[in-house]
């Protein structure tokens, strides 16, 4: 189809960056220094501002004083205009950037382009205060090498999936009847919001790798070389999902065995042509002997033998293979209580530790079963010293109200980040992760008007990116920076209603979720298939692992080694120890790790039945008043994000008490206890 561009751009939101964002920026007299494609987006982005707000960017030294200096270090002649000591703030690498203040100008330095953009969004982000009193140069460096975001994209609409697996935003932004999307400038738009939040790379096709996406790797990929196009100046990589046994599927060959002579040059030379078109391509995403798609184990080989395979191919360009550790038998047989959904990543993964080339990254989910609302941290993270390793998020909501219901996810991700897999005082799983592959997170955003179908969604798109450039960032002043950005509270009538309410609202929803869905860690209870609303025992008798054990006596998984599946023991203590014990496991994941009678009692007091109840009926009435503070900004922002945010506040109040009656019903039918306060259960 013929290239086109949105018909109204303004159908689109802006998500993060409305033109008032830029306020600050583009009421000043900026200079740039420096060259190259990235420099010119600085540039771009200072006109495009000070076009707005009556300010002036330019490239050179003379005209008015400047106010707002962006500067490659070594470029020559900077020294009379940054007035600092260049080195003070030492070597700042690809991405990172220093901001000092002085003499009533503010002055970004960068050691590279991509570190200047950073820069000048962090002057952005600043707004007005970035103006203010002066102070020494700071130097800010992204704590996560690779921020990367997996796009679930089907090239062509899946007959089961639709276009986006588990897509809650409409169809891709990326892919449109088979080819790359006609509509360039949202790609565009998508690759400057990822650069000011802190993303530098996506993959842009589903991780299950059907007929059509697989042709992506040869035949098509004149289609993601546009993508790569649009991304590269705001300083995205590209990457690719490829499926495995793409040497049979699209190359002819007999066989994808990772030993088979023919197989490793087929990938060379694929390889080198796609780095002929796309230079700096990021690398391969594979999901391999997992859920149905091929893998090494089709030919007898392991999981290092797969990746090291793809890994050398990408190795002469500087590329990565991400490998996805998420391997389980989803065929299991649930009579068999002593297999474990929760132990295969690193019963698979483990004994491979230290054979993975270097430019391979194993990413793991951050839970060992499958972005729950609630899970503990995945035990591989702290078990292969000699792998590099990426945490995987889902920023898409799957499991947590698919972008129907509002759930600000930065609490959950900071607290597994924060988590200390060796104890307290040791590493974090940030640090893992830091030293390793980096983050990378499921993509919740489609071709909806509003990016993320929730317009409350797209925060958590926000944060996920800050995150990964500082995972030290408190999840509330995340969402103060998303507020001040999206919202303009400054020019609001009332500002302080505003952030408040925001706040309110936000928060404290992720573990507004987890009151009125599947409790104390047990997760599912879904309804099979499309994932939303409850389901108690819709997962309860098939093949996924995926249980909760409800008899009449109680309820829970017991995972220990003293007489469950011996997943605790995959922990180094203090948390193998921790986790084996009902009385100090933490309450949040007690029916992860054990199955317990109904009146267990919690260390909150409460029994486990008597929990349930009340944590459900308290999440409904949370989400009630989450509804009424809602109401209360109505003329406070956009109408049309008025009217969608209320309209699915509807749907979340509905769900909740559907979520609200069917567990409570469950668990008192089952048990036979009453609530102790006399409410209706059913
Ligand atoms: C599960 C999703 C499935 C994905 C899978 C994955 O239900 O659609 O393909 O994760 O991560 O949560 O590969």
């Amino acid at each position: 189809p013929e290239r086109v561009t949105s018909p109204d751009p303004t159908d689109v939101h802006p998500a993060w960056l409305p033109p008032a964002a830029f306020r600050a920026v583009g009421s000043r007299h900026v200079l740039v220094y420096g060259d190259g494609p990235l420099v010119d987006t600085v540039l771009r982005e200072a006109r495009l501002a000070c076009a707005a707000y009556g300010g002036t960017a330019r490239r050179c030294a003379d005209g008015p004083a400047a106010q707002l200096v962006l500067a490659l270090r070594g470029t020559p002649g900077i020294a009379a205009v940054v007035r600092t000591d260049p080195a003070a703030t030492g070597g700042l690498g690809d991405e990172g950037y220093a901001v000092t203040r002085r003499d009533e100008v503010t002055v970004v330095l960068a050691d590279e382009p991509a570190g200047l953009l950073h820069g000048l969004f962090h002057v952005v982000r600043l707004g007005e205060s970035a103006f203010g009193a002066p102070h020494p140069a700071r130097a800010y460096r992204p704590v996560m090498r690779r921020r990367m975001l997996d796009h679930w994209d089907n090239v062509d609409v899946h007959p089961v999936m639709g276009q986006v697996e588990r897509g809650y935003s409409g169809g891709s932004i990326f892919w449109r009847d088979g080819r790359a999307h006609p509509d360039r400038a949202r790609v565009r738009a998508y690759a400057r919001l990822l650069a000011a939040c802190g993303v530098n790379a996506v993959s842009v096709n589903n991780v299950n790798v059907h007929a059509t996406e697989a042709r992506l790797l040869t035949d098509r990929l004149d289609d993601v070389a546009e993508i790569a196009d649009d991304l590269r100046p705001y300083g995205v990589r590209v990457h690719l999902s490829v499926n495995f046994a793409a040497p049979v599927m699209v190359g002819g060959l007999p066989t994808a065995d990772p030993l088979d002579e023919k197989v490793r040059p087929w990938w060379a030379e694929t390889t080198a042509r796609v780095y002929a078109r796309i230079p700096d391509f990021g690398g391969y995403l594979v999901k391999a002997d997992s859920e149905g798609q091929p893998g090494p184990f089709s030919y007898g080989r392991d999981h290092a033998d797969g990746a090291n395979l793809l890994a050398e191919a990408l190795a002469p360009y500087g590329g990565v293979v991400h490998w996805r550790a998420f391997v389980y038998d989803h065929r299991q047989d649930w009579r068999d209580r002593s297999t474990d959904r929760a132990r295969a990543a690193h019963d698979h993964f483990t004994p491979l530790d230290g054979r993975f080339r270097d430019n391979v990254v194993v990413q793991v989910k951050h839970g060992p079963l499958d972005f729950q609302t609630r899970e503990p941290v995945s035990p591989v993270i702290a078990a292969m010293p000699g792998t590099r390793l990426a945490v995987e998020f889902q920023v898409m909501q799957e499991y947590t109200g698919q972008q129907r219901h509002v759930c600000y996810l930065a609490p959950w991700w900071h607290e597994v980040l924060r988590f200390t897999p060796w104890g307290d005082g040791g590493p974090t799983v940030a640090d893992v992760a830091a030293d390793g592959g980096g983050l990378a997170a499921v993509s919740n955003v489609g071709d909806d008007p509003f990016w993320t179908g929730h317009p409350l969604a797209q925060a958590n798109l926000y944060a996920y990116g800050r995150l990964a450039w500082d995972p030290r960032l408190r999840p509330e002043d995340v969402l103060d920076e998303w507020i001040d950005l999206t919202f303009d509270p400054a020019a609001s009538a009332d500002p302080d209603l505003l952030r408040r309410t925001l706040h309110e609202i936000m928060d404290d929803s992720w573990r507004t979720y987890e009151r009125y869905t599947a409790p104390l860690g047990v997760g599912f209870m879904v309804r099979p298939g499309h994932h939303y609303g409850p389901d108690v025992d819709g997962y309860e008798y098939t093949p996924w692992g995926t249980y909760h054990f409800a008899d009449r006596d109680g309820v829970g998984v017991d995972r220990t080694r003293a007489t469950g599946t011996g997943f605790t023991g995959q922990y180094p203590p203090p948390w193998s120890r921790v986790y084996e014990s009902p009385e100090r496991c933490p309450d949040e994941l007690l029916l992860f790790f054990h199955h317990v009678r109904y009146d267990h009692v919690l260390h909150s007091g409460s029994t486990v039945v008597q929990h349930i109840y009340d944590t459900h009926f308290a999440g409904v009435a949370q989400v009630t008043a989450m509804s009424d503070r809602w109401a209360t900004l109505a003329g406070l922002v956009d109408p049309a994000v008025h009217a969608r945010v209320s309209e699915r506040l509807a749907e979340q109040r509905r769900s909740a008490q559907e979520w609200c009656d069917q567990v409570n019903a469950y668990f008192h039918r089952k048990s036979g206890v009453p609530d102790a306060y006399g409410r209706s259960l059913y």
